[in-house]
Protein backbone atom coordinates (compact mmCIF):
# COMPACT_ATOMS: atom_id res chain seq x y z
CA UNK A 1 0.00 0.00 0.00
CA UNK A 2 1.63 3.20 -0.88
CA UNK A 3 2.25 5.84 2.09
CA UNK A 4 -0.35 8.22 3.01
CA UNK A 5 0.86 12.11 2.08
CA UNK A 6 2.04 13.72 4.52
CA UNK A 7 -0.59 15.91 6.34
CA UNK A 8 0.73 19.28 4.83
CA UNK A 9 0.35 18.07 1.27
CA UNK A 10 -2.48 18.07 0.04
CA UNK A 11 -3.81 15.42 -2.74
CA UNK A 12 -3.18 16.21 -6.29
CA UNK A 13 -6.64 17.31 -7.85
CA UNK A 14 -7.31 14.70 -11.32
CA UNK A 15 -8.26 16.96 -14.39
CA UNK A 16 -11.61 15.75 -15.50
CA UNK A 17 -13.17 15.59 -18.79
CA UNK A 18 -15.53 18.03 -17.68
CA UNK A 19 -12.37 20.41 -16.53
CA UNK A 20 -11.08 20.20 -19.76
CA UNK A 21 -14.28 20.79 -21.65
CA UNK A 22 -14.25 24.27 -19.69
CA UNK A 23 -11.29 25.15 -20.79
CA UNK A 24 -11.52 24.27 -24.29
CA UNK A 25 -14.72 26.71 -24.41
CA UNK A 26 -12.85 29.57 -22.81
CA UNK A 27 -9.70 28.84 -25.29
CA UNK A 28 -12.08 28.53 -27.89
CA UNK A 29 -14.17 31.71 -27.40
CA UNK A 30 -10.64 33.85 -26.70
CA UNK A 31 -9.50 32.52 -30.42
CA UNK A 32 -12.48 32.87 -32.43
CA UNK A 33 -13.05 36.07 -30.98
CA UNK A 34 -8.74 36.89 -31.68
CA UNK A 35 -9.72 35.49 -35.18
CA UNK A 36 -12.99 37.71 -35.50
CA UNK A 37 -10.81 41.21 -35.04
CA UNK A 38 -7.84 40.02 -37.45
CA UNK A 39 -10.24 40.00 -40.13
CA UNK A 40 -11.78 43.12 -39.97
CA UNK A 41 -7.70 44.87 -38.77
CA UNK A 42 -6.33 42.73 -42.16
CA UNK A 43 -8.94 43.50 -44.53
CA UNK A 44 -7.69 47.74 -43.43
CA UNK A 45 -4.37 46.40 -43.73
CA UNK A 46 -4.87 45.78 -47.51
CA UNK A 47 -6.24 49.29 -48.02
CA UNK A 48 -3.28 51.18 -46.04
CA UNK A 49 -0.85 49.68 -48.42
CA UNK A 50 -2.83 50.41 -51.21
CA UNK A 51 -3.34 53.91 -50.11
CA UNK A 52 0.60 54.59 -50.11
CA UNK A 53 1.23 52.88 -53.35
CA UNK A 54 -1.32 55.24 -54.96
CA UNK A 55 -4.71 53.54 -54.89
CA UNK A 56 -6.69 55.16 -52.62
CA UNK A 57 -10.24 52.51 -51.68
CA UNK A 58 -11.06 54.51 -48.25
CA UNK A 59 -13.63 56.64 -50.35
CA UNK A 60 -15.49 53.87 -51.62
CA UNK A 61 -15.36 52.97 -47.44
CA UNK A 62 -17.31 55.89 -46.81
CA UNK A 63 -19.60 56.55 -44.72
CA UNK A 64 -18.56 53.30 -42.67
CA UNK A 65 -14.41 53.98 -42.43
CA UNK A 66 -14.14 57.79 -42.36
CA UNK A 67 -10.45 58.86 -43.13
CA UNK A 68 -6.89 57.57 -43.60
CA UNK A 69 -6.26 57.93 -39.83
CA UNK A 70 -9.19 55.89 -38.87
CA UNK A 71 -8.52 52.90 -40.92
CA UNK A 72 -4.97 52.82 -39.30
CA UNK A 73 -6.18 52.84 -35.89
CA UNK A 74 -8.31 50.14 -36.44
CA UNK A 75 -5.58 48.15 -38.13
CA UNK A 76 -3.36 48.45 -35.32
CA UNK A 77 -5.82 48.63 -32.52
CA UNK A 78 -7.31 45.04 -33.42
CA UNK A 79 -4.48 43.09 -34.87
CA UNK A 80 -1.92 44.22 -32.49
CA UNK A 81 -3.86 44.84 -29.45
CA UNK A 82 -6.78 42.56 -29.93
CA UNK A 83 -5.69 39.86 -31.69
CA UNK A 84 -2.89 39.29 -29.98
CA UNK A 85 -4.25 39.92 -26.50
CA UNK A 86 -7.19 37.33 -27.41
CA UNK A 87 -5.54 34.79 -28.83
CA UNK A 88 -2.73 34.83 -26.05
CA UNK A 89 -5.42 34.56 -23.26
CA UNK A 90 -6.65 31.73 -24.81
CA UNK A 91 -3.07 30.03 -25.54
CA UNK A 92 -2.21 30.34 -22.14
CA UNK A 93 -4.88 29.25 -20.20
CA UNK A 94 -4.93 25.96 -22.74
CA UNK A 95 -1.16 25.48 -22.28
CA UNK A 96 -1.18 26.07 -18.09
CA UNK A 97 -4.14 23.79 -17.40
CA UNK A 98 -2.52 20.81 -19.78
CA UNK A 99 1.00 21.18 -18.66
CA UNK A 100 0.18 21.56 -14.98
CA UNK A 101 -2.62 18.31 -15.64
CA UNK A 102 -4.35 20.32 -13.05
CA UNK A 103 -8.26 21.69 -13.01
CA UNK A 104 -8.10 25.70 -13.07
CA UNK A 105 -8.41 26.38 -8.67
CA UNK A 106 -11.25 29.02 -9.16
CA UNK A 107 -12.91 28.08 -13.22
CA UNK A 108 -15.08 31.43 -12.58
CA UNK A 109 -12.44 34.06 -12.49
CA UNK A 110 -11.22 32.76 -15.82
CA UNK A 111 -15.01 33.06 -17.04
CA UNK A 112 -15.05 36.62 -15.61
CA UNK A 113 -11.98 37.56 -17.15
CA UNK A 114 -13.10 36.45 -20.41
CA UNK A 115 -16.54 38.72 -19.80
CA UNK A 116 -14.61 41.73 -18.98
CA UNK A 117 -12.52 41.47 -21.95
CA UNK A 118 -15.37 41.33 -24.32
CA UNK A 119 -17.21 44.00 -22.72
CA UNK A 120 -13.86 46.21 -22.75
CA UNK A 121 -13.74 45.33 -26.48
CA UNK A 122 -17.24 46.37 -27.47
CA UNK A 123 -16.92 49.85 -26.02
CA UNK A 124 -14.06 50.29 -27.44
CA UNK A 125 -15.54 49.26 -30.66
CA UNK A 126 -18.19 51.85 -30.53
CA UNK A 127 -15.67 54.89 -30.84
CA UNK A 128 -13.38 53.09 -33.17
CA UNK A 129 -16.34 53.04 -35.57
CA UNK A 130 -17.62 56.23 -34.69
CA UNK A 131 -14.57 57.95 -35.78
CA UNK A 132 -14.37 59.20 -32.28
CA UNK A 133 -10.99 57.67 -31.65
CA UNK A 134 -8.83 58.12 -34.64
CA UNK A 135 -5.59 58.28 -32.25
CA UNK A 136 -3.62 55.47 -33.63
CA UNK A 137 -2.88 52.53 -31.20
CA UNK A 138 -0.41 54.26 -29.43
CA UNK A 139 -2.78 57.23 -29.00
CA UNK A 140 -0.31 60.16 -28.06
CA UNK A 141 -1.93 62.96 -26.22
CA UNK A 142 -1.92 65.47 -26.81
CA UNK A 143 -4.74 63.96 -29.26
CA UNK A 144 -7.66 62.63 -27.53
CA UNK A 145 -9.86 60.16 -27.96
CA UNK A 146 -13.52 59.51 -26.17
CA UNK A 147 -13.50 58.16 -22.79
CA UNK A 148 -15.05 54.95 -24.03
CA UNK A 149 -12.20 53.66 -25.71
CA UNK A 150 -9.76 53.86 -22.72
CA UNK A 151 -12.28 52.86 -20.55
CA UNK A 152 -12.63 49.76 -22.91
CA UNK A 153 -9.15 49.23 -23.49
CA UNK A 154 -8.76 49.34 -19.42
CA UNK A 155 -11.28 46.63 -19.41
CA UNK A 156 -9.28 44.50 -21.90
CA UNK A 157 -6.14 45.13 -19.61
CA UNK A 158 -7.75 43.81 -16.61
CA UNK A 159 -9.44 40.65 -17.98
CA UNK A 160 -5.78 39.90 -19.19
CA UNK A 161 -4.77 40.61 -15.48
CA UNK A 162 -7.75 38.30 -14.42
CA UNK A 163 -6.40 35.59 -16.46
CA UNK A 164 -3.39 35.68 -15.01
CA UNK A 165 -4.69 35.60 -11.54
CA UNK A 166 -6.55 32.16 -12.38
CA UNK A 167 -3.55 30.88 -13.60
CA UNK A 168 -1.37 31.81 -10.40
CA UNK A 169 -4.50 30.55 -8.13
CA UNK A 170 -4.08 27.69 -10.39
CA UNK A 171 -0.27 27.66 -9.98
CA UNK A 172 0.14 28.20 -6.23
CA UNK A 173 -2.43 25.13 -5.48
CA UNK A 174 -0.36 22.84 -8.12
CA UNK A 175 2.98 23.87 -5.76
CA UNK A 176 1.22 23.18 -3.07
CA UNK A 177 -0.10 19.21 -4.30
CA UNK A 178 4.00 18.76 -5.48
CA UNK A 179 6.32 19.85 -3.52
CA UNK A 180 9.85 19.33 -4.81
CA UNK A 181 8.65 19.52 -8.44
CA UNK A 182 9.77 21.07 -11.08
CA UNK A 183 7.40 23.32 -12.87
CA UNK A 184 6.86 22.25 -16.29
CA UNK A 185 8.48 24.27 -18.69
CA UNK A 186 5.10 25.14 -21.04
CA UNK A 187 3.60 26.28 -17.65
CA UNK A 188 6.74 28.30 -15.85
CA UNK A 189 7.05 29.97 -19.49
CA UNK A 190 3.32 31.25 -19.60
CA UNK A 191 3.55 32.00 -15.98
CA UNK A 192 6.11 34.07 -16.49
CA UNK A 193 4.84 36.12 -20.00
CA UNK A 194 1.75 36.97 -17.58
CA UNK A 195 3.64 38.23 -14.40
CA UNK A 196 5.52 40.13 -17.11
CA UNK A 197 2.01 41.48 -18.14
CA UNK A 198 1.11 42.78 -15.01
CA UNK A 199 4.34 45.12 -14.26
CA UNK A 200 4.56 45.99 -17.90
CA UNK A 201 0.93 47.00 -18.13
CA UNK A 202 0.76 48.84 -14.69
CA UNK A 203 2.37 51.87 -17.04
CA UNK A 204 -0.79 52.00 -19.43
CA UNK A 205 -2.68 51.83 -16.90
CA UNK A 206 -1.05 55.08 -14.99
CA UNK A 207 -1.51 56.92 -18.10
CA UNK A 208 -5.00 56.19 -18.87
CA UNK A 209 -6.07 56.59 -15.43
CA UNK A 210 -4.05 60.05 -14.25
CA UNK A 211 -3.28 61.89 -17.63
CA UNK A 212 -6.09 60.82 -20.27
CA UNK A 213 -9.45 60.43 -18.74
CA UNK A 214 -9.60 63.09 -16.53
CA UNK A 215 -9.15 65.01 -19.96
CA UNK A 216 -11.51 62.62 -21.79
CA UNK A 217 -14.10 63.32 -19.04
CA UNK A 218 -13.27 66.96 -19.73
CA UNK A 219 -11.87 67.16 -15.63
CA UNK A 220 -8.61 68.84 -16.89
CA UNK A 221 -8.34 70.96 -19.92
CA UNK A 222 -4.87 69.34 -20.30
CA UNK A 223 -1.75 67.18 -20.30
CA UNK A 224 2.16 66.64 -19.87
CA UNK A 225 2.58 64.72 -23.25
CA UNK A 226 6.23 63.94 -22.05
CA UNK A 227 4.97 62.15 -18.91
CA UNK A 228 2.11 60.68 -20.91
CA UNK A 229 4.82 58.85 -23.80
CA UNK A 230 7.23 57.73 -21.07
CA UNK A 231 4.29 56.02 -19.09
CA UNK A 232 3.15 54.81 -22.83
CA UNK A 233 6.62 52.89 -23.24
CA UNK A 234 6.80 52.15 -20.45
CA UNK A 235 4.24 49.88 -21.45
CA UNK A 236 5.13 49.70 -25.46
CA UNK A 237 8.22 47.71 -25.14
CA UNK A 238 6.94 44.61 -22.86
CA UNK A 239 3.84 44.61 -25.09
CA UNK A 240 5.70 43.67 -27.72
CA UNK A 241 7.64 40.51 -25.69
CA UNK A 242 4.29 39.64 -24.67
CA UNK A 243 3.65 39.12 -28.13
CA UNK A 244 6.42 37.11 -28.59
CA UNK A 245 7.50 35.06 -25.93
CA UNK A 246 4.13 32.75 -26.69
CA UNK A 247 5.50 31.93 -29.78
CA UNK A 248 8.68 31.30 -27.69
CA UNK A 249 7.03 29.11 -25.73
CA UNK A 250 5.91 27.49 -28.94
CA UNK A 251 9.08 27.46 -30.58
CA UNK A 252 10.72 26.01 -27.53
CA UNK A 253 8.08 23.94 -25.74
CA UNK A 254 6.27 22.58 -28.65
CA UNK A 255 7.83 23.00 -32.50
CA UNK A 256 10.42 20.46 -31.76
CA UNK A 257 8.20 18.12 -30.78
CA UNK A 258 6.69 18.47 -34.36
CA UNK A 259 9.70 17.19 -36.20
CA UNK A 260 10.73 14.65 -34.49
CA UNK A 261 13.16 16.79 -32.08
CA UNK A 262 13.89 17.37 -28.33
CA UNK A 263 14.98 20.56 -26.08
CA UNK A 264 18.08 20.87 -26.52
CA UNK A 265 18.66 22.48 -23.30
CA UNK A 266 15.69 22.74 -20.94
CA UNK A 267 17.52 24.89 -18.19
CA UNK A 268 18.42 27.43 -20.95
CA UNK A 269 14.96 27.37 -22.18
CA UNK A 270 13.93 28.32 -18.82
CA UNK A 271 16.61 30.58 -18.46
CA UNK A 272 15.61 33.29 -21.19
CA UNK A 273 11.61 33.43 -19.81
CA UNK A 274 13.54 34.41 -16.85
CA UNK A 275 15.93 37.10 -18.39
CA UNK A 276 12.87 38.37 -20.25
CA UNK A 277 10.53 38.50 -16.84
CA UNK A 278 13.87 40.85 -15.90
CA UNK A 279 15.19 43.06 -18.85
CA UNK A 280 11.28 43.51 -20.48
CA UNK A 281 10.68 46.71 -18.75
CA UNK A 282 13.33 48.49 -18.76
CA UNK A 283 14.40 49.73 -22.19
CA UNK A 284 11.17 51.97 -23.25
CA UNK A 285 12.82 54.82 -23.50
CA UNK A 286 14.41 53.75 -27.42
CA UNK A 287 11.23 54.66 -28.88
CA UNK A 288 11.72 57.98 -27.38
CA UNK A 289 15.32 59.09 -28.35
CA UNK A 290 13.99 61.61 -30.60
CA UNK A 291 12.08 62.82 -27.75
CA UNK A 292 13.18 66.30 -26.11
CA UNK A 293 13.18 66.61 -22.26
CA UNK A 294 14.67 63.20 -21.42
CA UNK A 295 18.19 63.45 -20.35
CA UNK A 296 20.29 61.45 -22.82
CA UNK A 297 22.39 59.44 -20.14
CA UNK A 298 18.46 58.20 -19.60
CA UNK A 299 18.38 57.34 -23.24
CA UNK A 300 22.00 55.49 -22.87
CA UNK A 301 21.20 53.26 -20.30
CA UNK A 302 17.62 52.17 -21.87
CA UNK A 303 20.27 51.55 -24.89
CA UNK A 304 22.42 49.22 -22.95
CA UNK A 305 19.53 47.48 -21.51
CA UNK A 306 17.84 47.02 -25.10
CA UNK A 307 21.08 45.29 -26.06
CA UNK A 308 20.66 43.60 -22.72
CA UNK A 309 17.37 41.99 -23.87
CA UNK A 310 18.09 41.18 -27.56
CA UNK A 311 20.81 38.56 -25.62
CA UNK A 312 18.03 36.32 -24.67
CA UNK A 313 16.59 36.11 -28.06
CA UNK A 314 19.91 35.33 -29.66
CA UNK A 315 20.59 32.26 -27.21
CA UNK A 316 16.90 31.56 -28.78
CA UNK A 317 18.21 31.72 -32.32
CA UNK A 318 21.13 28.82 -31.75
CA UNK A 319 19.11 26.05 -29.30
CA UNK A 320 16.10 26.02 -31.07
CA UNK A 321 17.79 25.71 -34.77
CA UNK A 322 19.76 23.28 -32.30
CA UNK A 323 16.68 21.50 -30.87
CA UNK A 324 15.27 21.20 -34.63
CA UNK A 325 18.23 20.04 -36.12
CA UNK A 326 18.22 17.32 -33.99
CA UNK A 327 14.76 16.24 -35.23
CA UNK A 328 15.58 16.80 -38.95
CA UNK A 329 19.00 14.67 -38.52
CA UNK A 330 16.57 11.93 -36.53
CA UNK A 331 14.69 12.07 -39.83
CA UNK A 332 17.61 11.11 -42.01
CA UNK A 333 18.55 14.83 -42.55
CA UNK A 334 22.50 15.00 -43.51
CA UNK A 335 25.25 17.73 -44.20
CA UNK A 336 26.14 21.37 -42.84
CA UNK A 337 22.98 22.09 -44.00
CA UNK A 338 21.15 19.98 -46.13
CA UNK A 339 18.98 18.70 -42.78
CA UNK A 340 17.19 21.69 -43.43
CA UNK A 341 14.77 19.88 -46.28
CA UNK A 342 14.43 17.02 -43.93
CA UNK A 343 12.58 19.14 -41.26
CA UNK A 344 8.76 18.39 -41.20
CA UNK A 345 7.85 20.85 -43.90
CA UNK A 346 4.80 19.23 -44.84
CA UNK A 347 2.58 19.48 -41.42
CA UNK A 348 1.62 23.05 -42.10
CA UNK A 349 1.31 23.94 -38.29
CA UNK A 350 5.13 22.91 -38.17
CA UNK A 351 5.78 25.14 -41.84
CA UNK A 352 4.60 28.40 -40.62
CA UNK A 353 6.43 28.50 -37.35
CA UNK A 354 9.43 27.39 -39.17
CA UNK A 355 8.82 30.23 -41.76
CA UNK A 356 8.12 32.71 -38.84
CA UNK A 357 11.21 31.94 -37.53
CA UNK A 358 13.22 33.11 -40.40
CA UNK A 359 11.08 36.46 -40.85
CA UNK A 360 11.79 36.91 -37.27
CA UNK A 361 15.74 36.58 -37.85
CA UNK A 362 15.07 39.72 -40.38
CA UNK A 363 13.19 41.80 -37.77
CA UNK A 364 15.59 41.43 -34.72
CA UNK A 365 18.07 42.75 -37.19
CA UNK A 366 15.92 45.66 -38.04
CA UNK A 367 15.29 45.96 -34.05
CA UNK A 368 18.62 45.71 -32.61
CA UNK A 369 19.46 48.62 -35.85
CA UNK A 370 16.54 50.58 -34.52
CA UNK A 371 18.14 50.16 -30.74
CA UNK A 372 21.62 51.74 -31.59
CA UNK A 373 20.99 55.03 -30.86
CA UNK A 374 22.58 56.86 -33.59
CA UNK A 375 21.46 54.39 -35.67
CA UNK A 376 17.85 55.09 -34.87
CA UNK A 377 17.87 58.96 -35.99
CA UNK A 378 18.12 57.45 -39.12
CA UNK A 379 15.41 55.11 -39.50
CA UNK A 380 13.22 56.66 -36.44
CA UNK A 381 9.26 57.61 -37.95
CA UNK A 382 10.23 57.02 -41.51
CA UNK A 383 8.62 53.39 -43.76
CA UNK A 384 11.29 51.39 -41.72
CA UNK A 385 9.58 51.33 -38.61
CA UNK A 386 6.47 49.40 -39.80
CA UNK A 387 8.64 47.34 -41.80
CA UNK A 388 10.37 46.36 -39.01
CA UNK A 389 7.18 45.61 -36.85
CA UNK A 390 5.79 43.53 -39.48
CA UNK A 391 8.10 40.92 -39.18
CA UNK A 392 7.95 41.02 -35.37
CA UNK A 393 4.74 41.36 -34.86
CA UNK A 394 3.45 40.42 -37.95
CA UNK A 395 5.15 37.42 -38.44
CA UNK A 396 7.18 35.88 -35.57
CA UNK A 397 4.07 36.33 -33.59
CA UNK A 398 0.99 36.11 -35.82
CA UNK A 399 2.20 33.73 -38.33
CA UNK A 400 3.17 31.51 -35.27
CA UNK A 401 -0.06 31.40 -33.96
CA UNK A 402 -1.63 30.80 -37.43
CA UNK A 403 0.57 27.41 -36.97
CA UNK A 404 -0.81 26.93 -33.54
CA UNK A 405 -3.97 27.27 -34.98
CA UNK A 406 -3.29 24.49 -37.33
CA UNK A 407 -3.15 21.75 -34.54
CA UNK A 408 -5.15 23.52 -31.89
CA UNK A 409 -8.57 24.09 -34.03
CA UNK A 410 -8.84 20.47 -35.09
CA UNK A 411 -8.33 19.64 -31.34
CA UNK A 412 -10.97 21.99 -30.08
CA UNK A 413 -13.30 21.09 -32.51
CA UNK A 414 -12.45 17.36 -33.07
CA UNK A 415 -12.66 18.13 -36.58
CA UNK A 416 -10.01 17.78 -39.78
CA UNK A 417 -7.74 20.33 -40.43
CA UNK A 418 -9.44 21.81 -43.88
CA UNK A 419 -7.11 21.00 -45.35
CA UNK A 420 -3.07 20.84 -45.23
CA UNK A 421 -2.49 22.17 -48.44
CA UNK A 422 -4.28 25.03 -48.27
CA UNK A 423 -2.92 25.79 -44.99
CA UNK A 424 0.81 25.03 -46.65
CA UNK A 425 0.22 27.74 -49.21
CA UNK A 426 -1.24 29.79 -46.94
CA UNK A 427 1.75 29.88 -44.60
CA UNK A 428 4.24 30.35 -47.47
CA UNK A 429 2.34 33.52 -49.43
CA UNK A 430 2.12 35.02 -45.99
CA UNK A 431 5.99 34.23 -45.58
CA UNK A 432 6.97 35.57 -49.37
CA UNK A 433 4.03 38.33 -48.79
CA UNK A 434 6.08 39.78 -45.34
CA UNK A 435 9.30 39.21 -47.27
CA UNK A 436 8.89 41.55 -50.05
CA UNK A 437 6.89 43.83 -47.90
CA UNK A 438 9.08 44.47 -45.16
CA UNK A 439 12.26 44.59 -47.86
CA UNK A 440 10.45 47.34 -49.48
CA UNK A 441 9.67 49.28 -46.28
CA UNK A 442 12.61 49.19 -44.82
CA UNK A 443 14.76 50.26 -47.68
CA UNK A 444 11.96 53.75 -48.09
CA UNK A 445 13.09 54.17 -44.82
CA UNK A 446 16.71 53.90 -44.79
CA UNK A 447 17.08 55.35 -48.07
CA UNK A 448 14.42 57.77 -49.01
CA UNK A 449 13.04 58.45 -45.07
CA UNK A 450 9.72 57.86 -46.83
CA UNK A 451 7.41 58.81 -43.40
CA UNK A 452 5.44 56.25 -41.52
CA UNK A 453 1.97 57.13 -40.81
CA UNK A 454 1.06 59.45 -43.33
CA UNK A 455 -1.01 59.16 -46.70
CA UNK A 456 2.13 58.41 -48.88
CA UNK A 457 -0.28 58.60 -52.24
CA UNK A 458 -1.20 61.84 -51.20
CA UNK A 459 2.14 63.70 -50.57
CA UNK A 460 3.33 66.66 -52.80
CA UNK A 461 6.75 65.56 -51.80
CA UNK A 462 6.26 61.71 -53.68
CA UNK A 463 9.04 61.07 -55.12
CA UNK A 464 9.75 58.95 -58.73
CA UNK A 465 12.28 56.85 -56.78
CA UNK A 466 10.00 55.16 -54.33
CA UNK A 467 8.14 53.43 -57.05
CA UNK A 468 10.30 50.60 -57.41
CA UNK A 469 9.89 50.23 -53.53
CA UNK A 470 6.00 50.61 -53.53
CA UNK A 471 5.79 48.33 -56.19
CA UNK A 472 7.43 45.69 -54.33
CA UNK A 473 5.33 46.35 -51.60
CA UNK A 474 2.18 45.84 -53.25
CA UNK A 475 3.22 42.49 -54.49
CA UNK A 476 3.73 41.68 -50.57
CA UNK A 477 0.21 43.11 -50.06
CA UNK A 478 -1.21 41.44 -52.84
CA UNK A 479 -0.01 37.87 -51.38
CA UNK A 480 -1.28 38.76 -47.88
CA UNK A 481 -4.37 39.03 -49.09
CA UNK A 482 -4.29 35.68 -50.60
CA UNK A 483 -2.57 34.36 -47.07
CA UNK A 484 -5.32 36.45 -45.36
CA UNK A 485 -8.14 34.82 -47.40
CA UNK A 486 -6.47 31.44 -47.06
CA UNK A 487 -6.35 31.14 -43.28
CA UNK A 488 -10.37 32.33 -42.95
CA UNK A 489 -10.96 29.80 -45.71
CA UNK A 490 -8.84 27.15 -43.60
CA UNK A 491 -9.99 27.98 -40.07
CA UNK A 492 -13.61 28.68 -40.85
CA UNK A 493 -13.92 25.82 -43.49
CA UNK A 494 -12.32 23.49 -40.39
CA UNK A 495 -14.80 24.97 -37.42
CA UNK A 496 -17.75 24.26 -39.58
CA UNK A 497 -17.19 21.09 -41.47
CA UNK A 498 -17.69 17.98 -39.53
CA UNK A 499 -15.16 15.83 -40.83
CA UNK A 500 -14.08 13.37 -38.24
CA UNK A 501 -10.59 13.11 -36.99
CA UNK A 502 -8.69 10.35 -38.08
CA UNK A 503 -6.44 10.05 -34.84
CA UNK A 504 -6.76 12.37 -31.74
CA UNK A 505 -4.58 15.78 -31.72
CA UNK A 506 -2.47 16.09 -28.64
CA UNK A 507 -0.65 19.17 -27.57
CA UNK A 508 2.68 18.85 -28.61
CA UNK A 509 5.30 19.14 -25.62
CA UNK A 510 9.20 18.32 -26.67
CA UNK A 511 11.24 16.42 -24.45
CA UNK A 512 14.04 17.71 -22.89
CA UNK A 513 17.46 16.02 -24.48
CA UNK A 514 18.98 16.27 -21.11
CA UNK A 515 15.90 14.26 -18.87
CA UNK A 516 18.06 15.71 -15.26
CA UNK A 517 15.52 18.00 -14.03
CA UNK A 518 16.33 22.03 -14.12
CA UNK A 519 18.33 23.25 -11.46
CA UNK A 520 16.29 24.76 -8.63
CA UNK A 521 17.45 28.31 -9.35
CA UNK A 522 15.68 28.33 -12.90
CA UNK A 523 12.24 27.29 -10.73
CA UNK A 524 12.58 30.13 -8.13
CA UNK A 525 10.54 33.66 -8.60
CA UNK A 526 12.16 35.66 -6.02
CA UNK A 527 15.38 36.63 -7.58
CA UNK A 528 13.68 37.06 -10.67
CA UNK A 529 11.05 38.86 -9.62
CA UNK A 530 13.27 41.05 -7.09
CA UNK A 531 15.73 41.17 -10.18
CA UNK A 532 12.67 42.78 -12.40
CA UNK A 533 11.57 45.06 -10.06
CA UNK A 534 15.00 46.66 -8.90
CA UNK A 535 15.88 47.27 -12.51
CA UNK A 536 12.61 48.92 -13.15
CA UNK A 537 13.00 51.63 -9.89
CA UNK A 538 16.36 51.91 -11.31
CA UNK A 539 15.73 52.54 -14.99
CA UNK A 540 12.47 54.66 -14.39
CA UNK A 541 12.39 55.45 -10.67
CA UNK A 542 14.28 58.87 -11.00
CA UNK A 543 13.22 60.07 -14.39
CA UNK A 544 9.99 59.46 -13.59
CA UNK A 545 9.94 61.84 -10.36
CA UNK A 546 11.88 64.28 -12.47
CA UNK A 547 9.22 63.96 -15.22
CA UNK A 548 6.40 64.49 -12.90
CA UNK A 549 7.85 67.17 -10.99
CA UNK A 550 8.56 69.16 -13.51
CA UNK A 551 5.41 68.48 -15.52
CA UNK A 552 4.46 70.64 -18.20
CA UNK A 553 0.55 70.89 -18.57
CA UNK A 554 -0.81 71.88 -22.10
CA UNK A 555 -4.09 72.23 -23.94
CA UNK A 556 -5.64 69.33 -25.58
CA UNK A 557 -5.12 68.94 -29.38
CA UNK A 558 -8.78 70.28 -30.97
CA UNK A 559 -10.32 67.29 -32.81
CA UNK A 560 -9.80 67.45 -36.35
CA UNK A 561 -10.53 64.70 -37.83
FE1 LIG B 1 10.83 46.35 -32.01
C1 LIG B 1 9.79 49.56 -32.71
C2 LIG B 1 13.86 47.54 -30.98
C3 LIG B 1 11.83 43.17 -31.18
C4 LIG B 1 7.59 45.28 -32.32
N1 LIG B 1 9.04 47.23 -32.47
C5 LIG B 1 8.83 48.57 -32.75
C6 LIG B 1 7.44 48.78 -33.03
C7 LIG B 1 6.81 47.58 -32.87
C8 LIG B 1 7.83 46.61 -32.53
C9 LIG B 1 5.33 47.30 -33.03
O1 LIG B 1 15.12 50.22 -30.28
C10 LIG B 1 6.80 50.12 -33.42
C11 LIG B 1 6.32 50.90 -32.27
C12 LIG B 1 5.66 52.16 -32.74
O2 LIG B 1 4.52 52.08 -33.23
O3 LIG B 1 6.27 53.22 -32.65
N2 LIG B 1 12.55 45.51 -31.28
C13 LIG B 1 13.68 46.17 -30.95
C14 LIG B 1 14.70 45.21 -30.52
C15 LIG B 1 14.11 43.97 -30.59
C16 LIG B 1 12.76 44.18 -31.04
C17 LIG B 1 16.08 45.51 -30.07
N3 LIG B 1 9.91 44.56 -31.80
C18 LIG B 1 10.49 43.39 -31.43
C19 LIG B 1 9.48 42.36 -31.33
C20 LIG B 1 8.29 42.96 -31.66
C21 LIG B 1 8.57 44.34 -31.95
C22 LIG B 1 9.77 40.93 -30.93
C23 LIG B 1 6.92 42.38 -31.71
C24 LIG B 1 6.59 41.13 -31.52
N4 LIG B 1 11.68 48.18 -31.91
C25 LIG B 1 12.91 48.46 -31.42
C26 LIG B 1 13.11 49.92 -31.39
C27 LIG B 1 11.95 50.49 -31.88
C28 LIG B 1 11.07 49.38 -32.19
C29 LIG B 1 14.29 50.66 -30.94
C30 LIG B 1 11.65 51.98 -32.05
C31 LIG B 1 11.89 52.41 -33.42
C32 LIG B 1 11.52 53.85 -33.62
O4 LIG B 1 12.44 54.64 -33.89
O5 LIG B 1 10.35 54.23 -33.48
C33 LIG B 1 14.79 42.66 -30.20
O6 LIG B 1 14.00 42.00 -29.24
C34 LIG B 1 15.04 41.77 -31.36
C35 LIG B 1 15.87 40.57 -30.98
C36 LIG B 1 15.74 39.46 -31.99
C37 LIG B 1 16.74 38.75 -32.50
C38 LIG B 1 16.43 37.70 -33.54
C39 LIG B 1 16.54 36.29 -33.00
C40 LIG B 1 16.15 35.31 -34.05
C41 LIG B 1 15.44 34.18 -33.84
C42 LIG B 1 15.04 33.31 -35.00
C43 LIG B 1 16.19 32.49 -35.50
C44 LIG B 1 15.78 31.73 -36.69
C45 LIG B 1 16.62 31.32 -37.64
C46 LIG B 1 16.08 30.59 -38.82
C47 LIG B 1 18.09 31.58 -37.55
C48 LIG B 1 18.14 38.95 -32.10
C49 LIG B 1 15.04 33.75 -32.47
C50 LIG B 1 16.20 29.10 -38.66
C51 LIG B 1 15.86 28.45 -39.92
C52 LIG B 1 15.67 27.12 -40.06
C53 LIG B 1 15.35 26.59 -41.39
C54 LIG B 1 15.73 26.16 -38.92
CU1 LIG C 1 10.73 48.55 -28.12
Amino acid sequence: MPAAPAQSTPAPVPLTDADLKLVDRLTGWNIGIGIGALTIGLLLGVLQGLEHAGLNLYTYLQPVIKTYYQGLTIHGVLNALVWTTFFICGFFTFVVVRSLQRPLRYPWINVLALVLMVVGLLMAAYPLLANLASVLYTFYPPMLADWTFYVGLTLVVVGSWTVGYGLYFTYGAWRKENPGVRTPFLALGALITMVMWQLATLGVAAEILFLLLPAAFGWTDGTDPLLARSLFWYFGHPLVYFWLLPAYLSWYGMLPAQTDGKMFSEPLARFVFWLFLVLSVPVGFHHQYTDPGIPQGWKFLHTILTLGVAFPSLITAFTVVASLELGARKRGGKGWFGWIRKLNWGDPSYAAQNLAMILFAFGGISGITNASYDMNLVVHNTAWVPGHFHLTVGSATTLTFFGICYWLVPKLTGHKLFTPWLARAQAWTWFFGMLFFANAYHLMGLRFGVPRRTMLGDAPYASAAWTPYLLESVLGVGLLTISATLFFLVIFATVLLPRKLDAPVEMPVAEPLDPKPAPAWLDTWWPWLNGAIALILLSYGPILYQLIRDAQWIPIAPRVW
